[in-house]
This record gives structure tokens, sequence and C-alpha cells, in this order.
């Protein structure tokens, strides 16, 4: 892949208690190494910083949970997904139960105009729950392989 780059080595000296309790954190999560999870947590603390610029090109999804009879709800929702059309990529409904629907929407844009359009909807009355989770396409120097 271009791009990629040759592995370099580094000694890091940490606090024995520090590393117990990361060491048993990443065998929780299932890392077979600490060179994989050390290496996860700098790409994740990375994209964090990048995808916080406002004007960065980012991708994110948004979960909201709701109650689709309540009133105006839909209609709300709808319309600012159509203000917000170039943003939309695509989005998932399903139906939980009797009231209650899971959307997810897939997002892309500058890292402002996905935040405010995720603050705009999770603050819909009726919104039970939403999160954002966003990541960035451009991972440059923070690619994974
Ligand atoms: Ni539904």
């Amino acid at each position: 892949m271009v791009g990629m780059s040759q592995l370099a080595r580094i000694g890091v000296a940490i606090d024995a208690e520090l590393l117990e309790t990361f060491d048993t954190y990443i065998a929780e999560k299932g890392y077979q190494n600490r060179s994989e999870a050390f290496r996860d947590l700098i790409r994740d603390r990375l994209v964090r910083e990048e995808t916080e610029a406002p004007n960065k090109e980012v991708v994110g999804s948004l979960t909201l949970v709701y109650d689709h009879h309540q009133r105006n709800l839909t209609e709300k929702i709808t319309s600012l997904q159509h203000d917000f059309h170039g943003v939309v990529v695509s989005t998932l409904h399903v139906h939980l139960d009797h009231h209650n629907c899971l959307e997810v929407l897939i997002l892309r844009g500058k890292s402002k105009q996905v935040r405010q359009l995720a603050d705009l909807l999770i603050s819909v009355k009726g919104i039970q729950h939403g999160q954002l989770a966003i990541t960035t396409a451009d991972v440059g120097r923070i690619r994974k392989h």
C-alpha cells in the first residue's frame, strides 16, 4: 500500500502499576500484544484531535432512538435531514417495537457541519438517546495498515 511506512521500534519507560493496569485492560479487549494496543490508542487519539478541527472532512455515524408516536418528531427529523442533504449520505431505520425506532445516519462533511446536524437532531424533543461517532476517511499518517 502506498504510504505504508517501515516499523520503528521504541522503548517506553512506564510505571509498573500503570503497565499492569494497561495489560489487564488490553487482555480484556482481546489484544494479543501491547504493540497493537499502543498503536490503536495512538491512532484513536490522533483521529480525535484531527476531527475536532471545524473544517476537517470527516465521516460519522449518528444513532438515534425515538418513539415515532411523539407529535411532529418524524417530520422534524426528516426536515432537518433535508436541510443538511449534502451531509446525510445514508440512513437505516429499524422499527424496534410498537413504539420505538432506531435510526442510524451516515454523515459526511466538515466536522462542524456533521456535529451541528447531530446536535440539532439529538436535541429534538422526543429523541430518547442519540450518539455521534466521528472518524476520518483521510487517515493519512494514522492509516491502520
Ligand atoms: Ni420505526
